[in-house]
């Protein structure tokens, strides 16, 4: 590790006494923090970014030696080194997919990415001093087009508008160098074909754009993955400064552009809608928890139900005349609350048992007004319960698996829940979201059901979990509390979901049970981990 006070290229480090402490420490940790990175980074990469951890550690034992929180520490610093690790390669590949995606129905791609640097640098210097300074703003350094503004001193507007011509340019240039037969070019074999994906629309030739409101949610993130799957440039609106959860979706889904925007402001979103110049808009934002909504009834009426609106004026008044912005609203089951017939379709009447369901009844008549005076593609998706390991841990399923977890590896003793008698239809999050997305690819609006015609009781959801850690009776770990129970209640849902499987021709891929159990699974993982680090 280098003499005391000599310069062992790792930036100055501890004297010899320390020098000893610090192999004790390096042994203590190494393997523990080997498997972490392991676990996170993979195989090819790992032993790179455990030499970095352990590189820091050694300049901080110069500072600080070994005080108490150094196993704590030290997961921490792992923890941001894999996450930068991740980040760069996820912007090479968005680097990559942004090219391509410039390119896209056009022509392959070459094979390596040094070719295809050496392609665009020479289809750069064709462009003019303008076009390439927005062009390098914007792609190479991923600034949003209102930092790029502030950069140009312009409005986002014209930093928009600069953008797509230069992309325009950018595009001909491109192609007039491997059209004018640069033989390493030509010659090799193409690695990347861009091809519209099954159903995509043509976006006016560009990439699309896609504004997501409810970022942060678990449908959010999962709706941002598969368009950035399928091309898309993202942006995900976020509330209030330093939003906790923007980390999260930067380090899960780095693609994602955020942007600041507030559903209760209509002004904050015509500013977002001007400047993202979406091509759809999905509104998943809202005040989903129906308990909340009956403490909270009126901000969920204003997020949840006005907030709709808000944003529908933002596309009206943007999208001009010839309104070309698309719209989804995440209707709900709720929305039936007393059910009136069983299964519920999309002519079942709405009869809602909560401020929630109220606002969302508001915020389904909303969009389709909005579809019949100003003939905006706007459509509903009366989406049931749906989860996944994402889901937030106040949801009565993802409350289940986060306790049997945690009950099988001895750190709760009960679960307390409220009704055990209801039962909801629950679906896979990810198997969701594409169904919004293929309302969106639609020549016409509507309104669909998103269910799996199968419902299951919470008490069924208690078998499920349970059963998941090998605990057939769960009565004794399982209390009941009236703290739990709502002032109206929503008895039994299921949907029927023909009129999705034949019009988008959407399938629920994923069963709640396998879903179910994932849950579980992840969560004892997650428990395990903290358990470790405290
Ligand atoms: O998990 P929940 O809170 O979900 P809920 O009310 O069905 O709403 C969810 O699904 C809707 C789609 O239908 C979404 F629109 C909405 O945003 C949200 O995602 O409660 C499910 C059932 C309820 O009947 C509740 O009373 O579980 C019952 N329950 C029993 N004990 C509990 C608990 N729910 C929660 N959250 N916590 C309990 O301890």
């Amino acid at each position: 590790m280098g003499e005391e006070g000599g310069d062992d290229g790792l930036g100055g480090g501890p004297n010899t006494e320390d020098a000893r402490a610090f192999e004790g420490f390096y042994a203590n940790h190494c393997q523990a923090v080997t498997s972490y990175v392991r676990r996170r980074a993979g195989d090819a990469e790992f032993g790179d970014i455990v030499a970095q951890v352990f590189c820091v550690a050694w300049r901080r034992f110069d500072i600080v030696p070994s005080p108490p929180e150094d196993r704590l520490w030290l997961y921490g610093v792992a923890r941001r080194i894999v996450a930068d690790h991740r980040r760069s390669v996820l912007r090479r590949t968005k680097l990559r997919q942004r090219l391509a995606g410039e390119l896209a129905h056009t022509t392959d791609l070459p094979a390596s990415f040094e070719l295809l640097q050496s392609q665009v640098a020479a289809a750069m210097k064709r462009l003019s001093a303008r076009e390439h300074e927005v062009l390098r703003l914007v792609v190479w350094e991923e600034l949003s087009h209102a930092e790029a503004a502030a950069r140009l001193g312009c409005s986002p507007n014209a930093v928009e508008i600069r953008y797509r011509r230069a992309r325009v340019r950018f595009r001909a240039a491109f192609l007039a160098y491997t059209g004018a037969g640069s033989k390493e070019a030509l010659a090799v074999t193409p690695a990347i074909t861009v091809r519209p994906a099954a159903g995509e629309q043509p976006h006016g030739g560009h990439m699309p754009r896609a504004l997501i409101t409810g970022i942060t949610g678990q449908d959010g993130r999962y709706l941002a993955e598969l368009l950035i799957g399928k091309g898309y440039q993202v942006h995900g609106m976020v509330r209030g400064q330093a939003n906790p959860k923007a980390k999260l979706v930067q380090d899960e889904v780095p693609e994602v552009e955020l942007i600041d925007g507030d559903l209760t402001d209509l002004s904050s979103l015509i500013a977002v809608v001007e400047q993202v110049q979406p091509d759809e808009v999905y509104n998943l934002g809202a005040i989903s928890f129906v308990k909340l909504s009956f403490s909270q009834p009126e901000l969920t009426a204003n997020v949840s139900g006005s907030g709709v609106l808000r944003m529908l004026e933002a596309i009206r008044i943007v999208g001009g005349h010839d309104n070309r912005i698309r719209f989804y609203q995440a209707a709900t089951s709720e929305m039936f609350g007393e059910v009136h017939e069983v299964p519920q379709t999309e002519t079942t009447p709405f009869h809602p048992r909560s401020p929630y369901g109220t606002a969302k009844v508001f915020g389904y008549y909303t969009t389709l007004n909005y579809r019949e005076s100003y003939a905006i593609h706007a459509s509903n998706g009366i989406l049931f319960n749906h989860t996944s390991p994402r889901r937030g841990l106040e949801f009565v399923e993802r409350k289940i698996s986060n306790a049997v977890a945690r009950i099988s590896l001895g750190l709760q003793g009960t679960l307390t829940l409220g009704n055990l008698e209801t039962s909801r239809d629950f679906g896979y999050a990810g198997d969701y979201v594409e169904a919004m997305w293929r309302m969106l690819q639609q020549d016409e609006p509507g309104d669909f059901v998103v269910a799996t015609g199968r419902t299951w009781s919470v008490r069924e959801v208690l078998d499920l979990a349970f059963r998941a850690v090998g605990i057939e009776d769960w009565a004794p770990y399982v209390a009941t509390d009236g703290r739990f129970r709502r002032p109206a209640e929503v008895d039994h849902l299921v949907g029927d979901a023909s009129k999705a499987r034949a019009v988008l021709g959407w399938e629920p891929k994923v069963e709640f049970p396998q879903v179910l159990e994932e849950m579980v699974r992840n969560d004892i993982e997650l428990e395990r981990a903290k358990a470790n680090l405290e």
